[in-house]
């Protein structure tokens, strides 16, 4: 029988065994900021050098040696690199750590953006963060009118790639959720768009919100269940 065409959603959970905390480890509080307060567009205007704060502290955690895709991340890698249907790689997740796993490959969609990215917020350019992100750094090709800002998608904003993901979310047969809480939308949505048209499995430490949207749940540690559920 021919491979189903794939969607892999994955969330911070699978990221955890690199050393990254998830988003709501630390009861969600970053320097007894809530993460909500630094992740809005409303907090960039209010504060943007406390916003720059929070995520470069955050790359420099990424640039740690010490970071490493885990061996969840590289059975994926395998994974993408052996499907003989369309498959996707949707993730919440802004470091790049699959990245790093599946280099080069196009089927890796960061929908919630990536640290290792900056955006001009006049004409909306991308480029990669240069290390030097002060407040109010301007962008140069839109001289005194446009600020980088972390390319990252905060509540409110829409996620990227959403086309793309329709798209696939119309064909896709098989649905792997891997190590997210279910909270937060559009990405919560996909199981139950799924209903009775894609195979659904969840691979998470604890039951997820929607975990009982899916046919399949098993819950444990992601470098333990995501082999052995994919190799
Ligand atoms: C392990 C593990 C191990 C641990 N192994 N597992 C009501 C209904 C519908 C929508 C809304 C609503 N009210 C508000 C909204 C909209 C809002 C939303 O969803 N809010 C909710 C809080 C309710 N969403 C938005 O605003 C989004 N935009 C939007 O909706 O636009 C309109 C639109 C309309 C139509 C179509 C499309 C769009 C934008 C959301 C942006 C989210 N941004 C963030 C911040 C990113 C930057 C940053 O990191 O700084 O993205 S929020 C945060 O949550 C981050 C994550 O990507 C995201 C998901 O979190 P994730 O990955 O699930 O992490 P955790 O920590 O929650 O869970 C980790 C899981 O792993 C846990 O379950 C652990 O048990 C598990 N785990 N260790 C396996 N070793």
């Amino acid at each position: 029988m021919s491979a189903p065409p794939l969607i892999v959603l994955t969330g911070a959970g699978i990221s955890a065994e690199s050393g990254l905390a998830t988003f709501r480890d630390n009861n969600g509080l970053w320097e007894r900021h809530r993460v909500e307060e630094v992740a809005t567009p409303e907090a960039f205007a209010a504060d943007p050098a406390l916003v720059h704060r929070f995520y470069n502290a955050r790359r420099a955690q990424l640039a740690d040696p010490a970071i490493q895709p885990n061996a969840a991340h590289r059975a994926l890698g395998q994974l993408f690199a052996n499907w003989k249907a369309p498959a996707l790689l949707v993730t919440q997740n802004v470091d790049d750590l699959h990245d790093r796993a599946m280099p080069g490959s196009d089927a890796l969609l960061h929908m919630h953006g990536e640290l290792k990215k900056v955006r001009c917020t006049a004409c909306g350019q991308r480029r990669a963060w240069a290390g030097d992100l002060s407040t109010g750094t301007p962008c140069p090709a839109c001289g005194a009118t446009g600020m980088l800002r972390p390319d990252i998608v905060w509540f409110g904003e829409m996620p990227l790639g959403m086309d793309r993901i329709e798209d696939a979310l119309q064909d896709c047969r098989l649905f792997l959720s891997i190590g997210t809480s279910g909270q937060v939308y559009p990405a919560a949505g996909f199981v139950a768009a799924l209903r009775g048209r894609a195979e659904r499995i969840e691979l998470n430490l604890e039951p997820s919100l929607g975990s009982h949207l899916f046919e399949e749940a098993r819950h444990g540690p992601a470098t333990l269940l995501v082999p052995k559920r994919v190799e």
